[in-house]
């Protein structure tokens, strides 16, 4: 057998990559092969800017655990949502991104159609089990033409995908460990949420799911 003709089949298969609706794509396992340098990353973020359960502007505290890192961090308090470029709960600037972060949505958003994505923000949620985010759109950033990046690390979660609005039905996607979604195009404002997380310890992150999401804000 010729080595040269065959040896190519050796080699890792890309990562398949599934349509969901026109502009979302799923890569599947596309962040595996830095699943250290992304948690390790995490953990740098999260000692400088810990996880903390922002207030709706209804009142209400968020089940999901969240901080950021980049120029500008999503919150939300009584007077609103908001990017801010300060940490409100320490003041000073979030973290920078680590370059692991920045490495990957970028290649994510190649991959998927969308060079030249540079986001300025990404937002760290950790969900517990019984942690569930209900149906919202991402409607915050100053420009709807770049996609948001999602990796989801740690115990699974099932991904409600809808439609433009509220009561259009949604499907359910299965996310794991290492996989990535590019939401952009079409799919950019479309409604969406997080069932449930069940119970649960994963190797990598033990009794908690993290999603990154990386978003062009300004
Ligand atoms: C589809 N996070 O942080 S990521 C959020 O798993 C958020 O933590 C979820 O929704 C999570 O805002 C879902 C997937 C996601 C993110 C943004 C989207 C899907 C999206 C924007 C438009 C459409
Ligand atoms: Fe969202």
């Amino acid at each position: 057998m010729t080595p040269d003709l065959f040896g190519d089949l050796d080699a890792p298969p890309l990562p398949a990559t599934q349509p969901l609706a026109p502009g979302a794509v799923l890569l599947r396992g596309f962040a595996r092969p830095d699943e250290r340098a992304l948690l390790a990353g995490v953990d740098e973020v999260l000692a400088r800017a810990p996880l903390r359960h922002l207030i709706t502007p209804g009142g209400f505290r968020m089940s999901v655990a969240m901080s950021n890192c980049g120029r500008l961090g999503w919150v939300s308090d009584r007077s609103g949502y908001r990017y801010d470029a300060n940490d409100p709960d320490s003041g000073r600037p979030w973290p920078a991104m680590p370059a692991v972060f920045l490495e990957l949505a970028g290649a994510a958003a190649r991959r998927s159609g969308f060079e030249g994505f540079a986001p300025d923000a990404c937002l760290i949620n950790r969900y517990e089990p019984g942690t569930r985010l209900s149906l919202h759109q991402d409607r915050d950033e100053g420009n709807y033409d770049w996609p948001i990046v999602s990796v989801s690390l740690g115990l699974p979660a099932v991904f409600l995908f809808g439609g433009p609005k509220r009561s259009d039905k949604a499907q359910r996607v299965p996310l794991a460990h290492g996989d990535v979604v590019v939401w952009g195009g079409p799919s950019r404002l479309h409604y969406h949420g997080v069932l449930p997380v069940k119970e649960g310890v994963h190797p990598s992150t033990g009794a908690c799911r993290i999603n990154l999401t990386f978003r062009r804000a300004s």
